[in-house]
This record gives C-alpha cells, sequence and structure tokens, in this order.
C-alpha cells in the first residue's frame, strides 16, 4: 500500500448523489479543517468542484452527468503532504451489467480487486421506496467481498446513506437501513473490514460531506502508522541484543567462520532504526490529528437507527 497513490473506488447508481458528494467533500476540505487541506494539480477540475459546492451551499445541485469524475488529490498536514488519493466514481449501471458486455464494468472489477479503500453511495429515500435499489445492495455485496478477499492489508468501507435531508421519517429510515442490512452486515463483518455507516447531505444543510474519504484515509494512515511503530519496536529490540553480542573477540571469531559479525549487523539495523523512527514521526502526529478530525466530523452523522418498519397486514 502507496500512502501517496491510494485507490478510492466510489460505487453508486445514477442519481445516488456522488457527483454533489465530491463536490461538497472537496469544497469542504480545500478550505483548510484544523491544519489539514486538500489538494488537486488539476487546477481546473479544483475550480469546477468548487463552483459547484458553493452552490451546493444555495440549494442548487449539479445536472445529472451519468459520467465518470476521477480526481487525483493530495492531503496536507502543514506544508507537508501526509497522504494522495485518486477517487473514481462509477455509474449505477457498471454494477449491474456483466463484465463480458461493458468495458467499464470490466474496468471496476479490476479497480475494486486493487482498491484501497471502497465507498458505496445510496440514495436514502430510493432505498426506502424502490425494491430495484434491493437488487443492486445485493450486487454490491457480491462485488465488495472479492475486494476484501483480496486485500492483505485493512479495507475500509464506507456505505453513504445520501440526501438524508429530506428523509425525516423515522420509519422511512428504518425501511432505507433494513434495505441496506446486507451491507451494514458487511460493515461490521470484521476481519479486513473496517465499515463505517453515515448520512450525508449535501445542500443547504450540509452534513457528515468529510466523513467518508476522512474514514479511509485516516484508517490506512493510522494502520501504517501503528504498522511502522511496530517494527521500530522490535528493530530497537535486535539493536539491544546485537549491542550485547558485538565485541571484538565475536567480530574476529565470525571472520573466522566466514559469517556476518554482530558488529557488522548491527550496523545495518542502527540504521534501520534511524529510518524507521524519521517515518514513525512523519506518519506519528498527522495520523493521530486526522483521527480527532474524524471524530469531530463524525458528530451526529450516525444515520438514524429510525422506528421498526411496520409489518404487513395479517
Ligand atoms: N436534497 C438533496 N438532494 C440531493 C443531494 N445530493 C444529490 N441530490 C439530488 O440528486 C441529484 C443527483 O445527484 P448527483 O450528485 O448528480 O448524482 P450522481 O450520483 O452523480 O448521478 P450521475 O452522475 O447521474 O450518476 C441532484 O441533482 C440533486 O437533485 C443532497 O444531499 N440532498
Ligand atoms: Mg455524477
Amino acid at each position: 500500500m502507496d500512502l501517496t497513490q491510494l485507490r478510492v473506488v466510489a460505487l453508486g447508481h445514477s442519481s445516488a448523489g456522488k457527483s454533489s458528494y465530491l463536490a461538497a467533500m472537496y469544497t469542504h476540505l480545500s478550505g483548510g479543517r484544523k491544519g489539514f487541506r486538500l489538494i488537486t494539480a488539476d487546477q481546473a477540475l479544483g475550480d469546477q468542484l468548487t463552483t459547484a459546492g458553493k452552490l451546493l451551499g444555495r440549494g442548487v445541485y449539479p445536472p445529472p452527468s451519468s459520467r465518470r469524475t476521477e480526481l487525483s488529490a493530495g492531503l496536507r498536514y502543514g506544508r507537508g503532504e501526509v497522504l494522495g488519493f485518486d477517487w473514481t466514481d462509477y455509474r449505477g449501471g457498471a454494477l449491474t451489467s456483466s463484465a463480458a458486455d461493458d468495458p467499464e464494468t470490466a474496468q471496476l472489477l479490476q479497480r475494486l480487486a486493487h482498491a484501497d479503500a471502497v465507498v458505496v453511495f445510496a440514495d436514502t429515500q430510493r432505498l426506502a421506496a424502490d425494491p430495484e435499489s434491493h437488487a443492486e445492495v445485493r450486487r454490491t455485496v457480491v462485488l465488495l467481498h472479492r475486494a476484501v478477499d483480496e486485500q492483505p492489508t485493512p479495507l475500509p468501507v464506507v456505505l453513504v446513506y445520501t440526501k438524508a435531508d429530506l428523509v425525516t421519517d423515522p420509519a422511512d429510515w428504518a425501511r432505507a437501513r433494513a434495505a441496506a442490512a446486507p451491507l451494514e452486515e458487511l460493515l461490521d463483518s470484521g476481519g479486513r473490514v473496517r465499515g463505517l455507516a453515515v448520512a450525508v447531505s449535501c445542500g443547504p444543510a450540509q452534513r457528515g460531506v468529510a466523513v467518508p474519504v476522512l474514514w479511509c484515509l485516516s484508517t490506512l494512515l493510522t494502520h501504517r502508522a501503528q504498522e511502522v511503530a511496530r517494527s521500530l519496536e522490535s528493530s530497537r529490540d535486535l539493536v539491544k541484543d546485537l549491542r550485547k553480542e558485538a565485541n571484538g573477540i565475536e567480530s574476529l571469531v565470525s571472520w573466522f567462520k566466514g559469517v556476518e559479525s554482530a558488529a557488522k549487523r548491527l550496523k545495518y539495523w542502527e540504521e534501520v532504526v534511524r529510518e524507521e523512527k524519521a517515518e514513525s514521526a512523519r506518519l506519528g502526529r498527522p495520523a493521530r490529528r486526522l483521527a480527532k478530525l474524524l471524530d469531530r466530523e463524525r458528530r451526529g452523522t450516525a444515520p438514524p437507527a429510525g422506528a421498526p418498519a411496520p409489518t404487513a397486514a395479517r
């Protein structure tokens, strides 16, 4: 996993709210949050997203495009760039067609297998009301299982309940969450999945727009920082042991035996410790700060549990 080139795959049917989300999220984070700032080298796309984001704040939504959006962005902490990622969204059709008929589906499957994080967009109202969305949920779960199976490291998976501002009746929330239950089960399945469900609104009453992307980035950054910290600890132990072992006699004996001396190995491992210490220092602080920012941004974004959906009359 390369923290400077993470691959985030966004899935969601047509009109699920993917483009609105990207514009709202980019506008929110490119303005800077607690020392973090999202940037992109693609100035034209950045300007386009910020213009769309500002319009969203006034309740003007982008026209449906059914176009795939790709954004390459970097997350800066202070002056240093700590993470970089590619965000690619796929139209809903790509979820339901077969790879043999649709080149976009084939590409989606391939990208999913190599994804570092997956964000699934589902229109809350549609989940509550349209039985067709249930088949999409099942298909998405099958695809996600494939992505999870390929992963050697944790896979952040976020389920975004979009247009949360439009759903106010608890019974509708209950219906929507029941429809998305197979996905929510996958989020909670443990193992390599680091799942989260979040309610998002992109319009004037904006809510939760930073959470999906920050969950993905924070999970991966924290994992990497912990990995480096663990490795540093064992390298330090090794250096301690080698220091006890390395002396003139041992060097002479090793030379006679034609094996590498403890002194030589010590030199190598001391260098490893230096490098790991530097990386740990570079990652540790941003990882802790990003987790804190995520906590803040998550407040009030859990999807309502809702009242139990009314059962059919007997
Ligand atoms: N009320 C409300 N409406 C939203 C929100 N997000 C999206 N919409 C509505 O949903 C429509 C589709 O949103 P898009 O962001 O274009 O959806 P998309 O997934 O990019 O759609 P395609 O690109 O066509 O696949 C918008 O035109 C809005 O009318 C939201 O947070 N709140
Ligand atoms: Mg779109």
